[in-house]
């Protein structure tokens, strides 16, 4: 990856068939992110969804993330496309929308994430181009290619309809929710993203991911979930958080302080 186009090696990568281990940042500093890019992840991603960052801490994260020599992955808060439009448009390499549970939700998406003629995203990347590495034109013509719309997995009806989700022009993979699927598909018993029916659906979800050429995408709670899901043919893997890494750095060190 090379500094000056750090958007751009994601969708090379993923397309290559290569697993991308990111970080998942909520906090609003982007310079939480920006130390998770300094260590060994592939990617981080910016979480304005169930994170407390705002839009313009998000914008600089994905510049911070991009001087570290990484891609920056966003994602939106439940249907707010016009965010995805914008954050594209910053320079995000992919944006991850929750919950997309119908070929319609898919169509939508993709609408704000891709140019015509496969969709009708508005043109103003300020900042996608130098994360691009490209001028204006060359951009324009590649950016439907590197800049990548992954649908969520979450519900039952997404589960349903995840054949269709797929066949969605523009939509590029999908990335499981396994703590909301474990809801949906115990019926509100448990929250568990370990579930055997997550376990179950996670496998049919590489199964077609693999026959469609789309990219399967998972949350993980941990390194040892990520190999896991990774082995299963996941290639976009998320590892913990930065609140529960954080959490985790200071137990450890407050136990070998105390023990
Ligand atoms: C889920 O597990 O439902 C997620 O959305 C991961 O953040
Ligand atoms: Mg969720």
């Amino acid at each position: 990856m090379t500094a000056s186009a750090p958007l751009a090696p994601l969708s090379r990568r993923l397309r290559a068939g290569e697993t991308i281990f990111m970080s998942w940042c909520g906090a609003n500093d982007a310079s939480i992110a920006e130390a998770t890019a300094r260590e060994d992840f592939d990617a981080a991603l910016i979480d304005m969804q169930h994170g407390i960052v705002d839009f313009s801490t998000t914008v600089q994260a994905i510049a911070l993330v991009g001087l570290a020599g990484k891609p920056a992955i966003a994602r939106i808060p439940v249907g707010d496309f016009a965010t995805a439009s914008r954050l594209l448009d910053a320079g995000a390499a992919a944006i991850v929308a929750p919950m997309i549970n119908s070929e319609a939700d898919a169509k939508n998406f993709a609408s704000f994430t891709k140019f015509p003629p496969v969709g009708e995203r508005s043109w103003g990347p300020h900042r996608a181009f130098s994360l691009a590495g490209l001028d204006g034109e060359a951009y324009f013509r590649q950016a439907n290619d590197l800049q990548l719309a992954i649908a969520m997995i979450e519900t039952r009806e997404a589960l349903d309809a995840l054949d269709s989700i797929l066949d969605v022009p523009g939509i590029d993979g999908v990335f499981v929710g396994p703590s909301d699927l474990s809801i949906a598909l115990t019926k509100g018993a448990v929250v568990d993203a370990g579930h055997p029916e997550v376990d179950k659906a996670l496998d049919h979800i590489a199964a077609r991911c693999k026959a469609k050429g789309k990219v399967a995408g998972a949350f993980c709670m941990t390194g040892k979930r990520a190999k896991e899901v990774a082995a299963k043919g996941f290639r976009l893997c998320s590892i913990s958080t930065d609140g529960m890494m954080m959490r985790l750095g200071a137990r450890l060190e407050l136990k070998a302080a105390r023990s």
